[in-house]
């Protein structure tokens, strides 16, 4: 080995990064997960909501907010030594929808973030993902004072597959939104592993 060039400090493996896209109907927090999990301080566009956007945004159900995400959340975790996650949270409004084809190029798997009180909010989000074959799993945020509905009536609700995945959480919990992510990657997982076992045979 040659003098001074030790591999001590660097990773013993490169680590695999993944993109996964965190979307869901406006104000369901999506900010705050990709916030909550991200190592980095994580990039945001946040704009201040405004009378001039009152007749299109709809703030029924989140009275107290005062802020919208206009282009994406940007936010980075490294779920193991050899495995990070690139987080790329959507923005919520419906008049941001031209920037979701661009935000969901190279997208291993996806986030549908539900807020059970405005649970047809999300029905968007899990068309787009559905139709374009892109893995999926359902995280349910359990805001204070909204009533818990059990995972399986809402699979039934949002008339999922089986095999998608449905999980409780809350996003500003940095461990409840590392367990979805992991659901996300696992469930993409089996997904490919699905469709590598078909062109084979
Ligand atoms: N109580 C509670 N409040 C939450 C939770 N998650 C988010 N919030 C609050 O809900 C509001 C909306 O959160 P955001 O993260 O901005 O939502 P968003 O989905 O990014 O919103 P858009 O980008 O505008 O679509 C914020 O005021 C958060 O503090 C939660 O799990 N529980
Ligand atoms: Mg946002």
């Amino acid at each position: 080995m040659i003098f001074g060039r030790s591999e001590r400090g660097k990773p013993s493996v490169e680590p695999v990064t993944l993109k996964i896209l965190v979307a869901g109907g406006f104000g369901v927090g999506k900010t705050t997960l990709v916030g909550a999990v991200s190592e980095i301080r994580p990039l945001r566009t946040e704009e201040v909501l405004t009378e001039a956007g009152r007749p299109v945004d709809d703030t029924r159900g989140v009275e107290g907010k005062h802020t919208t995400t206009v282009a994406m959340d940007f936010g980075r975790i490294t779920l193991r030594e050899d495995l990070v996650l690139y987080l790329f949270g959507t923005p919520g409004q419906d008049r941001f929808w031209f920037l979701w084809d661009e935000l969901a190029t190279g997208a291993l798997g996806a986030v549908v973030l539900v807020d059970t009180r405005r649970l047809e909010d999300c029905f968007a989000a899990v068309d787009y993902f559905e139709r374009r074959s892109i893995p999926f799993a359902v995280a349910v945020n359990c805001f204070d004072g909204a009533t818990r509905h059990r995972a399986e009536d809402i699979r039934q609700a949002l008339d999922l597959d089986d095999d998608v995945p449905v999980v409780l959480c809350d996003a500003r919990e940095r461990e409840s939104v590392k367990e979805v992510l992991i659901e996300v990657v696992r469930h993409a997982g089996t997904h490919t592993a699905d469709g590598r076992a078909s062109v084979a045979t």
